[in-house]
C-alpha cells in the first residue's frame, strides 16, 4: 500500500484520515475511481487523506461491517501513518461503529457523519442551519456517546476527552432527554419557517416555476447565475449550495419564469438529512419543470443521473415534468460519453453555463414546456373515488363537476406536474376538446 499522495496533499493543522471501502460483488463496476468521492467528501469537511484501503467480501459483517482482521490492520496501517481519524464509506449502524473503534484503537466517522459535518459547516440561513442541527440531532441519539463533529473540535480531537470517555448512565439519560427536547424546537421552528415559504411560493402561483436538480457540482448555481444574474455562491467543491433561491428568469422580453437553484444530490444522501431538507426541496416538488442538471464532463455522471433520479422520486418530486441539461460540454474530452449520455437521455440539452452555449436552446424549451402549462382539462373518475376529488380541489382550480352515466366528471385548470398523480389515483385525462391526453415520459415525449 503507497501513500496517497493524490488531491490535496497534507497540511498542516488539519486532521488526517484513511479512507475505507467495501467492495462487494453487487456493487457497480461504474464507480471510476473508488473512494474518489469520499475523498473529495474529506477535503471539504478540512480532513488530509493519508491514504485509501479498499476491501473485497462476498458480503459485509454484521458486528464489524469490514470484518475484525481486516479492521485490526487498518486500525495499525492508520496508527502507523499517523491518522486520527478512519472514515468509512458507509452508513455504518451504531453498534458497527463502536465496534470498529474499539478494534482499531481509532475514531471512526461513517459517509453521514461526514457529510453532515460538511452540511453543518456550510450552513448559513437559520433554516438551513435548522434543518442540518435537527439532522445531527436525530442521528445522535442512538450513538449519543460519539457525536463528531466540527462545532465540537475539542471533545473530538480527544483534548476534552468528554465525548470520548463514556459519560455514565444516568448522564446519558439525561443527555438523550436534552437531545429529544431540542428535537422537539428544532421542529417547531422549521414548521414557522415552512409557513413563511410556502406563502412566498404562493405569491409567484401564476407564474411557471422552473427548478435546478442535479448531483451535487454539476453547475447549477452557475448556471443560476449565468441565467438570472443572481449573485450566487459558486464553488468547485462539494455542496456549495444548501439554501433555496429563486429569482425572476426573463426566458424572452415577454415571457418571466422563476428559477429556483437547490441543494445538490449524492449517492446514499443521509435519510436525516433528505426528511429535515423537505421543506428546502419542497421548491423542486412544487415547480413546473426540473432542469436536470448533469456534469456531461464527469465520467461517473450515468451513475449520478440515477442516482438523482431516485432521489427525485424519494423527495415526492418524481412526476413533476423534468428535462436534462448537458452542463459542462465545454471540458467534454470524450465524445463517446457524450453520445451515452445523449442515447440514455433522449431530448437532454447540451449546454455549458461558463460559455453559454446551447442557452438559447435551453431558453426554448422552457419557453415550450411554459406554454403546455395548466391547462383546462377534463377528469373521468369513479364517482366514488373521494380521494381522488378531495385532492383535485388542492391541486388545481376546479370549475364545474357533473355526474353522466355513472361517472364523476371534474372540468379544472390543472398543471401537467399533477396529471401523473391523477392517473395513480384512478382519473382519466381528457382536453377540452375531450380527447384523452396520452400519458408522457419525464422528457414530454408521449408514451409509447
Ligand atoms: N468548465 C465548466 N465548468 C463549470 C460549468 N458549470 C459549472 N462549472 C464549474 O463547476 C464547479 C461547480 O459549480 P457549481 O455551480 O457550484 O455547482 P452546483 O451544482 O451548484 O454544486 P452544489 O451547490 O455543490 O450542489 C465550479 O467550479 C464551476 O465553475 C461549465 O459549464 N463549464
Ligand atoms: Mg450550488
Amino acid at each position: 500500500m503507497k501513500l496517497d499522495t493524490r488531491g490535496s496533499g497534507v497540511r498542516p493543522g488539519r486532521e488526517k484520515a484513511v479512507l475505507l471501502g467495501l467492495h462487494l460483488p453487487r456493487d457497480p463496476k461504474s464507480y471510476d475511481e473508488p473512494l474518489e468521492e469520499l475523498a473529495r467528501l474529506a477535503d471539504t469537511a478540512g480532513v488530509d487523506v493519508l491514504d485509501r484501503v479498499v476491501q473485497n467480501r462476498a458480503k459485509p459483517d454484521a458486528s464489524t461491517w469490514i470484518g475484525s482482521g481486516k479492521a485490526e490492520e487498518v486500525g495499525a496501517l492508520a496508527k502507523g501513518l499517523g491518522a486520527e481519524v478512519v472514515i468509512v464509506d458507509h452508513d455504518l449502524a451504531p453498534a458497527q461503529s463502536r465496534n470498529l473503534e474499539k478494534l482499531m484503537g481509532l475514531r471512526v466517522v461513517d459517509r453521514t457523519e461526514l457529510i453532515l459535518d460538511i452540511f453543518a459547516t456550510r450552513a448559513r440561513s437559520a433554516e438551513s442551519r435548522a434543518q442540518v442541527e435537527l439532522a445531527q440531532m436525530e442521528y445522535s441519539l442512538p450513538r449519543l456517546k460519539r457525536l463528531w463533529t466540527h462545532l465540537n473540535r475539542e471533545v473530538a480531537s480527544g483534548k476534552a476527552g468528554v465525548g470520548l470517555r463514556g459519560p455514565g448512565e444516568r448522564q446519558l439519560e439525561i443527555d438523550r432527554r436534552l437531545v429529544r427536547l431540542r428535537i422537539r424546537d428544532l421542529r417547531r421552528d422549521l414548521e414557522d419557517m415552512q409557513a413563511r415559504r410556502e406563502r412566498r411560493a404562493e405569491a409567484r402561483g401564476k407564474f411557471f416555476n422552473v427548478a435546478l436538480v442535479g448531483y451535487t457540482n454539476a453547475g447549477k448555481s452557475t448556471l443560476m447565475r449565468r441565467l438570472t444574474g443572481a449573485e450566487v455562491f459558486v464553488e468547485d467543491r462539494l455542496f456549495a449550495t444548501l439554501d433555496t433561491t429563486t429569482r425572476a428568469w426573463d426566458v424572452r422580453k415577454d415571457r418571466r419564469v422563476f428559477l429556483s437553484d437547490t441543494v445538490g444530490f449524492i449517492r446514499d444522501l443521509p435519510h436525516h438529512l433528505v426528511a429535515s431538507f423537505l421543506t428546502t426541496l419542497e421548491e423542486a416538488r412544487r415547480a413546473d419543470l426540473l432542469l436536470h442538471v448533469i456534469d456531461a464532463g464527469d465520467p461517473d455522471a450515468l451513475a449520478h443521473v440515477d442516482v438523482v433520479a431516485e432521489t427525485l422520486s424519494r423527495i415526492g418530486a418524481g412526476g413533476v415534468p423534468r428535462l436534462a441539461v448537458l452542463n459542462q460540454v465545454d471540458r467534454v474530452t470524450d465524445p463517446f460519453g457524450l453520445r451515452v449520455l445523449s442515447e440514455r437521455l433522449p431530448g437532454a440539452i447540451p449546454v455549458s453555463a461558463i460559455t453559454g452555449q446551447g442557452l438559447d436552446k435551453l431558453a426554448e424549451a422552457v419557453i415550450d414546456a411554459s406554454s403546455r402549462r395548466a391547462s383546462d382539462v377534463v377528469i373521468e373518475t369513479d364517482p366514488g373515488n373521494g380521494r381522488l376529488l378531495a385532492r383535485l380541489r388542492e391541486w388545481g382550480e376546479v370549475k364545474e363537476i357533473t355526474f353522466p352515466d355513472g361517472l364523476a366528471r371534474v372540468s379544472l385548470r390543472l398543471s401537467p406536474r399533477h396529471f401523473e398523480n391523477v392517473r395513480r389515483d384512478g382519473g382519466r385525462l381528457f382536453d377540452e376538446g375531450g380527447l384523452p391526453i396520452p400519458e408522457t415520459d419525464r422528457f414530454g415525449k408521449p408514451k409509447p
